[in-house]
């Protein structure tokens, strides 16, 4: 890749015209030891997952569609400041190369104007209490022709290209992606995580507002507040503050 001043990350890449998931491609290149910052990236993706087992559309040539190997020496409890550091440090590379104003939305999007721009997967393996490797999915829209999308997805998501006005080119925005997420990922193994959470928190969203937040045991409706030492977002309902850890989240203000 050129344009690329980074240590690691990228330093090894897979390139893949067309494959079903860079995710899997990343899992097994991982299992058989690629090196940390080792990166797939494809022009299209047949069979691109979200979370819970939700599709990720990724038509040819109009979008980065990348996993990224870490090897982060954390315990598992940590895992997800691993998604925050993310969020963070794809919004900063977008964000140098095109100015535009984009938010994070907890845990893993990034919105401009409310609707999806960029989508984050986090994936790992755990070797008793301690990660033993994590695959970073990172979806972005780039060039997209939004009225080409499936009907799901029209109304809810966006590309840089349709916000910008223009076309952009998408090797330097992939390198300065990943020189924005080795420079924050070092920092993070260097100082933990309270810089990630005060980043995060200057281009949240969502806080102050009132949200509802769906978890697997029921939705949880108050202020957004903050997030905690684990990444989790605190939610001030009537009865108290709810650490919420795992959840689908939604709020007026074009959310
Ligand atoms: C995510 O899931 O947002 C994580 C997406 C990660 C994609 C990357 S691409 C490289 C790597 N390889 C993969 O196979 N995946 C990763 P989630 O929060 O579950 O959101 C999924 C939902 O977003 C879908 O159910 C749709 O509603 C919507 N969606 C699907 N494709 C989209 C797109 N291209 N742009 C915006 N929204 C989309």
């Amino acid at each position: 890749l050129p344009y690329l001043h980074t240590d690691r990350f990228g330093r090894e890449m897979r390139y893949e015209p067309t494959t079903p998931s860079t995710q899997v491609i990343a899992h097994q290149w991982a299992r058989e030891g690629a090196p940390e910052g080792a990166l797939v990236i494809a022009e299209e993706q047949k069979q691109g997952r979200g979370r819970l087992g939700r599709t990720w559309h990724s038509p040819p040539q109009t979008g980065i569609w990348m996993s990224l190997i870490l090897r982060p020496p954390i315990p598992l409890t940590d895992a997800s400041h691993l998604t925050l550091l993310a969020s963070v440090g794809v919004r900063e590379g977008m964000y140098r190369v095109t100015g535009l104003p984009i938010r994070i939305k907890w845990p893993n999007d990034l919105l401009i104007d409310g609707k999806k721009v960029c989508g984050i997967l986090t994936e790992l393996r755990g070797e008793q209490d301690r990660v033993h490797y994590v695959i970073l999915g990172i979806g972005i829209n780039v060039n997209a022709d939004v009225n080409q999308w499936p009907d799901d997805i029209k109304d809810v998501a966006t590309s840089l290209a349709k916000e910008k006005g223009t076309k952009i080119h998408r090797p330097p925005l992939v390198a300065a992606i990943l020189e924005e997420l080795e420079q924050i990922y070092d920092r993070y193994l260097r100082e933990g995580f309270s810089f990630i959470r005060e980043k995060w928190e200057e281009t949240a969203g969502m806080l102050s507002q009132t949200i509802t937040a769906r978890t697997t045991q029921g939705s949880v409706t108050g202020v957004a507040m903050r997030l905690n030492e684990q990444g989790a977002l605190l939610i001030r309902t009537a009865t108290g503050i709810t650490p919420v850890y795992s959840a689908e989240v939604e709020w007026d203000a074009g959310g």
